[in-house]
């Protein structure tokens, strides 16, 4: 394990904020609020509230390089854009030495998809990476969305489970996946996680904010090690924003 970089005083509690959607969804999720469109949004708000680190893919990485140096990066390695359909791949882009030297990573991420026909080719990539980050001294993280035709429900507890599982089991330090519907449940995706960290995936923008803030406290009293949040922050106007960042932070008590 090497977090201590994101987790210098071993609390074993994480708050990532997400900003890897643009090549995801597109500009499609900044609609509903066009300062998001820039990452100096998500840098402000990691900068005011204490986020662990915020996630950037290669180029908004590299375009704010100067920007808030004092919030830690996690660079997101693979990624795939959200057109093409069919199961998908989401090929590795860039290197987690270059992640490291060059926009300073502090934590690598890379999104698995379980179940589709090409989840093969991923797990030999993320198994890489996993060693390549603990050459570099740095946490690997692990996005697991079970995905394509074979998956018919993602978020049920068994399917969720097996997802930590499989992150456990490649090697990530910390998975991200997304909610399994209830706390009971969501314990056992964390025990199924054995040594990996397991972090909440934030989901698309709840209207309420207690909507999202009320999963948040489940996670975390099924054994939860915090969130990786995009567009429940991001999605509403700064002052909201601000807000909700507030709200995460004290509920994951870094
Ligand atoms: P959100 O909090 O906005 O859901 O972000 C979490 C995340 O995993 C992002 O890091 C990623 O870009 C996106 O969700 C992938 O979403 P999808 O489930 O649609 O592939």
């Amino acid at each position: 394990m090497h977090l201590e970089r994101i987790d210098p005083e071993g609390r074993g509690r994480f708050a990532f904020l997400a900003y890897d959607q643009g090549l995801e969804h597109g500009p499609e999720d900044f609609r509903g609020n066009p300062e998001a469109v820039s990452p100096r949004l998500v840098l402000d708000l990691a900068h005011a509230h204490g986020y662990t680190a915020v996630v950037l893919q290669q180029g908004p990485a590299l375009a704010t390089r100067d920007l808030h140096p004092d919030v830690l990066r996690l660079i997101k390695l693979n990624g795939k854009a959200g057109i093409a359909k069919g199961d998908p791949y989401s090929p590795l882009l860039c290197p987690v030495e270059y992640a490291v030297k060059a926009l300073r990573a502090v934590a690598v991420g890379y999104t698995l998809y379980p179940g589709s026909e090409h989840e093969g080719r991923m797990f030999a990539e993320f198994a890489e990476v996993v060693r390549q980050a603990q050459a570099f001294g740095v946490p690997a993280v692990a996005w697991v969305y079970p995905r394509g035709k074979a998956v018919q429900n993602d978020t049920a507890p068994e399917v969720v489970a097996y997802a930590a599982r499989i992150a456990y089991e490649l090697g990530a330090d910390i998975a991200k996946v997304k909610w399994s519907g209830t706390l009971d449940s969501f314990r056992w995706v964390c025990e199924s996680a054995a040594d990996t960290k397991v972090v909440l995936s934030g989901g698309v923008l709840t209207e309420d904010p207690r909507e999202f803030l009320d999963v948040v406290d489940k996670v975390m009293k099924a054994g939860g090690a915090g969130v990786a949040v995009g567009r429940n922050v991001w999605q509403r106007p700064r002052a909201a924003a601000a807000a909700i960042s507030k709200e995460i932070i004290t509920r994951v008590r870094m």
